[in-house]
């Protein structure tokens, strides 16, 4: 028998709550990684420590497999993408080349302001030099995530990119082939079988493999992870930079009686596939579709396969149907909650989009569904989690740069403001700050 599910109502019809009160009215799942930090420091001291030695015992410990080294040789990338499932590869190459498309609109150009004659500052973007990109083994074999960590990157102008990936005990103590195959496909060639916090911690403080191949640091770390994966960023986060912490995947739906029910229990579901913390949110003015949604979602729970996963996803409390009375207290809810992924199923959906503020990212009309972004729309999976979109923008080529200031002055642009500084740095009592200025200028006394 497939489960049911109840997925709760708010009703918010009549009463706009505070925006406390909305948060608390749609909680957020989450993973308490504090928790294991006791459990993940001493991992990432013996990384440190001992290298891939150490990392090569903690793979036989937690999975199961030691692979003679922890680079993986360039010709078993290679074969692996020989192997690939054409059908499989040419979605792969469909989705890197809408990917590549986008990403590469995202590029910064150099601005120099004139600031006065003889006076520049010029912001220079600078890619970070050397990413490392931690893809998941397990259950969740994405390797889609492995091209929406990488384009971003390479269209930033990464020159060093290195993939780490669990080895697994089926695979001879490689990554997951589809994995490989998809680090050749985006022309990665670096990639370690090495998984957990001891990944995190071998690219952040690099090693000698048996072979004596060198894994040479990284300057940031990005991609997705397990509880001790996240740990592990946590505690490498002051020597390395690291994306951020992605918690369990949200849609959220503003729908009006225009919307499709069958469409709108579908995305909710699609999404709840991915964890039992997954939350699905249906914002709407609109009690029939409410109601026709409910049915749909029972429905087609019965013909979908991860059935359990989904129903414990869409009964948690991080799951439910939100009324509302007016599509601009949708907007509202929405805004409040910051979904990771947003959908916008209404009349004029374009029009409506263009007021939120707060999402991950918007998927506009009935054309547009979550796992088209997920897979082939060109546009970034890495997004905001945890109502983080309210300050904070998913993974994009900005991600991998730095803006860098190059400030050039003449010697009269200088004299000129001398002044200035002089009497500012005097009011922070660092006068040393003034004469380093003054210095230069000698026999000419700052008024
Ligand atoms: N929806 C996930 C990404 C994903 N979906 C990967 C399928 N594969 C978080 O945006
Ligand atoms: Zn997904």
């Amino acid at each position: 028998m497939s489960p049911r599910v109840d997925l709760r109502r708010v009703d918010l019809r009549g009463r706009m709550p505070s925006t406390v009160e909305l948060r608390a009215a749609l909680p957020r799942g989450g993973v308490d990684v504090d928790a294991v930090l006791h459990q993940v420091r001493p991992v990432v001291d013996d990384v440190r420590a001992r290298g891939v030695t150490a990392a090569l015992e903690l793979s036989e410990k937690f999975d199961r497999v030691r692979p003679e080294q922890v680079r993986v040789p360039g010709a078993e990338v290679r074969r692996a993408l020989d192997d690939l499932d054409p059908a499989v590869r040419a979605a792969l190459e469909v989705a890197i080349e809408r990917a590549r498309r986008v990403h590469a609109d995202q590029r910064r150009t150099d601005a120099t302001t004139r600031v006065v004659p003889g006076g520049t500052v010029t912001e220079r973007w600078v890619p970070i030099e050397r990413v490392g990109l931690y893809v998941p083994g397990g259950n969740a074999v994405y390797p889609s995530s492995v091209v929406m960590n990488v384009v971003p990157a390479q269209e930033a102008g990464v020159a060093s990119l290195v993939v780490a990936s669990p080895p697994q005990a089926d695979f001879g103590g490689l990554p997951h082939p589809t994995i490989l195959a998809a680090a050749a496909l985006l022309g990665v060639e670096e990639v370690w079988a090495v998984g957990g916090a001891q990944a995190v911690a071998l690219l952040t403080h690099g090693g000698t493999d048996t072979t004596g191949e060198e894994l040479v640091p990284v300057d940031m770390i990005t991609g997705p992870g397990n509880i001790y994966v996240t740990a592990a960023k946590r505690l490498c986060r002051s020597l390395v930079g690291i994306d951020a912490e992605a918690g369990p995947t949200e849609i959220a739906i503003l729908a009006d009686e225009t919307a499709d029910a069958a469409h709108v229990a579908a995305d909710l579901i699609s999404q709840a596939e991915h964890d039992v913390l997954a939350a699905s949110v249906l914002v709407t003015t609109s009690a029939d579709l409410a109601d026709a949604v409910d049915k749909q979602v029972n429905e087609q729970l019965a013909a979908t396969k991860h059935q359990e996963r989904i129903a414990t996803a869409l009964g948690g409390e991080q799951s439910g149907i939100v009324l509302v009375s007016t599509l601009d207290e949708g907007i509202a809810v929405v805004d409040a909650y910051a979904a990771e992924h947003l959908e916008i199923q209404t009349r004029d959906a374009a029009a409506v989009a263009g007021k939120v503020r707060n999402a991950g990212a918007i998927f506009v009309g009935a054309y547009s569904p979550v796992s088209l972004g997920d897979y082939c729309a060109g546009s970034n999976h890495v997004l905001p989690t945890a109502g983080s979109a309210r300050h904070s923008a998913g993974l994009s080529v900005q991600t991998f740069l730095k803006g860098m200031h190059v400030v050039e002055y003449s010697a009269e642009a200088l004299a000129e403001v001398a002044p200035h500084v002089v009497a500012l740095a005097s009011a922070e009592d660092l006068p040393a700050h003034g004469q380093a200025v003054e210095r230069r200028f000698p026999g000419k006394a700052a008024e």
